[in-house]
């Protein structure tokens, strides 16, 4: 039940998005309702988890260039048809806020898209997609994807993680070692590559790992450590665009990649499939 007199729940707008703003014990949140997107999570007397670009757009239908965009049906660009948006129609599609609990352990809020004629002409499939956002100790996100048709469909997800570091020339990112990559700038090499040592980005950096663990840390000297645990995604992906690209999209400032790094969990690379009537969830746990 959604009412104001929720401690430490309101409603506001940025640019032209819609937004919960959530505070409590724990941390504050920002979460717009077009894709149930966390724009922002901030523990009390800690720092900020998660980036967003200062030339974010904050227009209906346009994708938000920070915090955890919600890449769903497809990931990266549609398999067949190019003129679709690239991650997916979710992140750019409002979602309805269902609920909004306070309790002892903080605010725990319930977004759902259904599909409807719009979505069918994008992904001719009938489903109900919830997200589940926990603002306590920790950022705690759940993705419950429903086959709601009567035939079984394959989806692809990213919980496209935009994580705050100071300098990206002092962070490593660790997990990842000896897992199998797709380098996404370099397809030709196949998608069996594997490093031994942690993560460090030196130039565009744009990965693709399957089978991964599901727990992976961003480790930057003098900086708490991100903790990143997400054990039922089974792909995850690491990516900065470092200079020429960040030049290239048009809603990040010129020097910024240098205070970011995605670090995404979800289905990227084998895609899931879902019987008819079938449910399934995916969670992700953010710390810092
Ligand atoms: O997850 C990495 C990636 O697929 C990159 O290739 C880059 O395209 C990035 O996502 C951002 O995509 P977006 O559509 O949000 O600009």
């Amino acid at each position: 039940m959604i009412t104001q007199q929720t401690i430490g729940f309101s409603q506001q707008t940025i640019g032209n998005q819609p937004v919960i703003m959530i505070e409590n014990q724990f941390a504050n949140a920002t979460i717009a309702l077009q894709g149930a997107h966390v724009l922002s999570y901030q523990k009390r007397d800690g720092t900020p988890l998660l980036w967003l670009s200062d030339q974010a757009k904050m227009e209906a239908g346009q994708a938000i260039r920070g915090g955890i965009p919600l890449c769903f049906p497809w990931f990266n660009k549609h398999p067949t048809i190019t003129t679709l948006p690239s991650h997916g129609f979710a992140r750019n599609l409002p979602w309805e806020l269902m609920r909004v609990d306070a309790h002892e352990a903080g605010h725990k809020l319930v977004f759902e898209l259904k599909s409807d004629e719009q979505t069918l002409t994008k992904w001719p499939y009938r489903f109900k997609a919830q997200l589940v956002v926990e603002v306590g100790e920790q950022l705690k996100l759940t993705l419950k994807v429903t086959n709601t048709d009567d035939k079984p469909f394959e989806f692809k997800f990213a919980y496209h993680s935009y994580f705050a570091i100071q300098d990206i020339h002092q962070t490593q990112i660790s997990g990842l070692e000896n897992t199998e990559f797709l380098d996404q700038l370099k397809p030709e090499l196949g998608d069996q590559l594997t490093e031994n040592d942690a993560i460090q980005c030196t130039a565009e950096t744009d990965r693709v790992y399957h089978q991964a663990k599901g727990l992976y840390r961003i480790v930057e000297a003098g900086q708490q450590d991100i903790l990143i645990q997400a054990a039922n995604c089974p792909d995850a992906v690491v990516w900065n665009p470092w200079v020429e690209k960040t030049q290239r999209l048009g809603d990040m400032s010129a020097e910024s990649w240098r205070s970011m790094v995605c670090v995404e969990c979800g289905v990227m690379d084998k895609p899931h499939m879902l019987a008819a009537g079938d449910m399934t969830w995916f969670k992700m746990v953010l710390s810092n």
